[in-house]
């Protein structure tokens, strides 16, 4: 079996740590029991050869023996299809597994990801943060419903839907019991703490090579 090498950055300012996108992947490999390896690309100075790999010069991104993927969405999904435990392997599992993956991608952090960005750049949009509440509302809804967005069960949609909306500002305006109480639990796998530690415990070492 080919080694799975989860690319990063070798350091990030102190803001971002905790939430550098890695995690998704770490965390589908630790709930999977899948072998893998971190390597790192310059935070600071992106060479062509990053961008060779990720043609937006971010990271993650993902390379398993030949298959080389960015975007972590994409990379949930590689994954997914080596184990079980990220998805489920019935037709209609696997369809609303799918479903839901790319609705916390394309429906949910297409808007989130703009509103955050407005949030740190200290331009507070209105229409933004009531379209951000229009969505948040309707996972509210579906979350009432379940406890697992797809196949009764957790797979690699809740994974990546939890790690859209942990971002607690994200989350502060309205009252949203469901969607707090599912954030918790997904969050609360074991899986996320361990990649969770591991990306702040990867930035820290960093942090003492600088010095
Ligand atoms: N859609 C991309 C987004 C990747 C992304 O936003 N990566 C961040 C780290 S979490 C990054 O590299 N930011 C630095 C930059 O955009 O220059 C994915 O899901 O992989």
């Amino acid at each position: 079996m080919s080694e799975l090498i989860i690319w990063t950055y070798d350091w990030v300012p102190e803001g971002p740590r905790g939430f550098v996108r890695d995690l998704r992947l770490r965390w589908a490999c630790e709930e999977a029991g899948l072998a893998y390896a971190v390597r790192t690309v310059p935070f600071e100075d992106r060479g062509a050869e990053h961008f060779a790999r990720q043609p937006f010069g971010q990271v993650p991104f993902l390379t398993d023996g030949d298959v080389e993927l960015f975007e972590s969405g994409a990379g949930l999904i590689h994954l997914a299809r080596k184990s079980e435990k990220l998805m489920a392997r019935d037709p209609a599992g696997e369809a609303q597994t799918l479903q839901w993956t790319i609705a916390a991608l394309n429906s949910i952090e297409m808007v989130t990801v703009p509103w955050w960005f407005f949030e740190v750049t200290g331009s507070q949009n209105d229409n933004l943060t009531k379209w951000a509440q229009s969505r948040l509302g309707h996972v509210e809804s579906i979350l009432k419903t379940r406890d697992y967005l797809a196949a009764d069960r957790f797979t690699v949609a809740d994974l990546l839907m939890a790690d859209v909306l942990r971002v607690e500002k994200l989350r502060a305006f309205g009252e949203r019991p469901a969607t707090e109480a599912y954030v918790a639990r997904i969050t609360g796998r074991l899986g996320f703490k361990k990649a969770h530690a591991d990306q702040m415990a990867h930035f820290a070492a960093a942090d003492k090579k600088r010095t």
